[in-house]
């Protein structure tokens, strides 16, 4: 109608594409486009600068980790010691696995040479050498234009001898991990780079200290690092006039599940999903939204009395979740909450890496239950049951991914504990008229 047409326009003057802003040219990916739009332009002006310059100016910038903390980028970059005599490192994790996530993978795909121009400027930075990025191993295709992209800067000179000034070379080695989405968590990533099965370590030593082979490393997202260039370029006040002043910039929210057009919208941080719908074209016809993850299934899940939170971290950590990935997943009336949290608890339970008792036991005992709750087997005392599990998986476990895995049980229960208790005493499943009783 005219109204949504309306409404459409107006939340469409909302974006703010910078990383995405090229993606719909067909050799987006190249150095050529990429060049054409002042790619590679942040390099000679951070080399200019001196490193801790310019690492005072990230962080007054305000840029924020895009990885799932939050965590501030230039005081990451801070951390790592000076005049130790030790190689400094800089990891960039492209282990995108979360479900749901799912704009590390586009953006490398589409513009790869953002994320090459921000590793030369944080290597300055951070006076390093020798980067990595570990990417994700399931994404052949981007793993090619990953290598082809890097290869394209070696050629340029932007990569390889004296990259950051005379005597001073920068190499950059492309990683491909096997597929475990523990291997995102940074440590366990680490030790996978080393050549050892990815578990987490224990922190501190942050990686900051002692990361790859020991040595001060700094770990950033892709998105963090692919930020750099424009915010370089174009200054912290640019940056700052974007978002708010603990939650500055710009970012890419990704729309998935039941909308009408799902996909990758870059703006501010602080739109809301309300408004980030209003651009895709809202849920799918004829359909509401139930509930949704504001970043990722590790982040717990809200609701549409949330349409209007501000999706940055100070607005969504009030709603009671986090923002996590941005990763916007939204689920319209006809999901049963019970079967989603049940296959994103499977794959906790298939991902956990088994190192630490109340991630390797509680996941497995969660998806046991669940699945007796979804099938109509379970009684009242087997949701306390599940509610008491998630509890002592949060906050006990060895790293974030149990937390995670805690995330949606302990949230679903608080909005849909009515749903839950649908499902109970051989009722089953009501979304599902094969197995529920309650169709008969
Ligand atoms: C030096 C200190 N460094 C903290 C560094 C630390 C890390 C960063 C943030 O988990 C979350 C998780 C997922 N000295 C330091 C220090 N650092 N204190 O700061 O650390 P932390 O522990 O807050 O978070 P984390 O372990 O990095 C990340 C959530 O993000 N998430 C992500 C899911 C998955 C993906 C994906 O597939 N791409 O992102 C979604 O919400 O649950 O809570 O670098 O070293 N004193
Ligand atoms: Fe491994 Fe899970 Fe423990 Fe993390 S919380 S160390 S994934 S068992």
């Amino acid at each position: 109608s005219r109204r949504d047409d309306d409404a459409r326009h107006a939340a469409e003057k909302l974006l703010h594409p910078v990383l995405s802003a090229h993606w719909d040219e067909p050799d987006s990916y190249s150095l050529d486009a990429y060049r054409r739009h002042e790619g590679y332009a942040a390099v000679p002006k951070a080399l200019a600068m001196d490193p801790d310059d310019l690492i005072a100016y990230v962080k007054e910038a305000g840029l924020r980790g895009r990885g799932g903390a939050g965590f501030p980028t230039g005081m990451k970059w801070q951390f790592i010691p000076q005049g130790d005599g030790k190689p400094h490192y800089l990891v960039v994790n492209a282990d995108e696995s979360e479900p749901g996530t799912c704009k590390d993978i586009p953006l490398l795909f589409a513009n790869p040479h953002a994320l090459i121009e921000g590793i030369i400027i944080a290597c300055h930075a951070i006076r390093s050498a020798h980067a990595f990025i570990y990417l994700r191993g399931e994404v052949v295709p981007v793993l090619r234009r990953l290598h082809e992209a890097v290869r394209e800067a070696y050629a340029a000179g932007f990569l390889g001898k004296d990259a950051l000034g005379p005597g001073k070379d920068l190499e950059l080695t492309v990683h491909a991990g096997a597929g475990a989405y523990i291997c995102g968590e940074e440590t366990a990533l680490l030790d996978s780079l080393e050549g050892r099965r990815g578990q987490p370590r224990l922190r501190p030593p942050f990686p900051a200290v002692a990361g790859l082979y020991a040595c001060p490393t700094v770990v950033n997202n892709v998105e963090s690092i692919a930020s750099v260039p424009a915010l370089v370029l174009h200054g912290k006040d640019w940056f700052r006039s974007m978002g708010s002043e603990k939650s500055p910039g710009f970012t890419l929210y990704s729309l998935s599940g039941h909308v009408a057009r799902p996909g990758q919208y870059e703006g501010p941080l602080g739109l809301t999903l309300r408004q980030l719908l209003e651009m895709s074209g809202g849920m799918r016809p004829g359909h509401r939204l139930k509930f949704w993850t504001p970043g990722g299934s590790s982040t717990p899940m809200l609701t549409d009395e949330h349409l209007d939170v501000p999706l940055d971290y100070e607005g969504v950590g009030e709603a009671g979740s986090m923002l996590g990935t941005k990763a916007l997943q939204c689920f319209d009336e006809t999901t049963c909450v019970v079967r989603a949290v049940t296959r994103w608890t499977e794959f906790y339970a298939h991902e956990s890496c088994g190192k630490c008792t109340p991630c390797r036991e509680g996941t497995y005992w969660l998806v046991q239950l669940l699945r007796d709750i979804d099938a109509g087997k379970a009684h009242a005392a087997d949701l306390e049951k599940i509610a008491d599990i998630a509890d002592n998986i949060n906050g006990k476990s060895f790293c974030a991914l149990g937390d995670g895995a805690a995330a949606p049980i302990a949230s679903s229960l608080k909005f849909f504990r009515e749903e839950y208790e649908a499902h109970l005493c051989g009722r089953g499943c009501p979304f599902d008229p094969a197995k529920s009783t309650a169709w008969a």
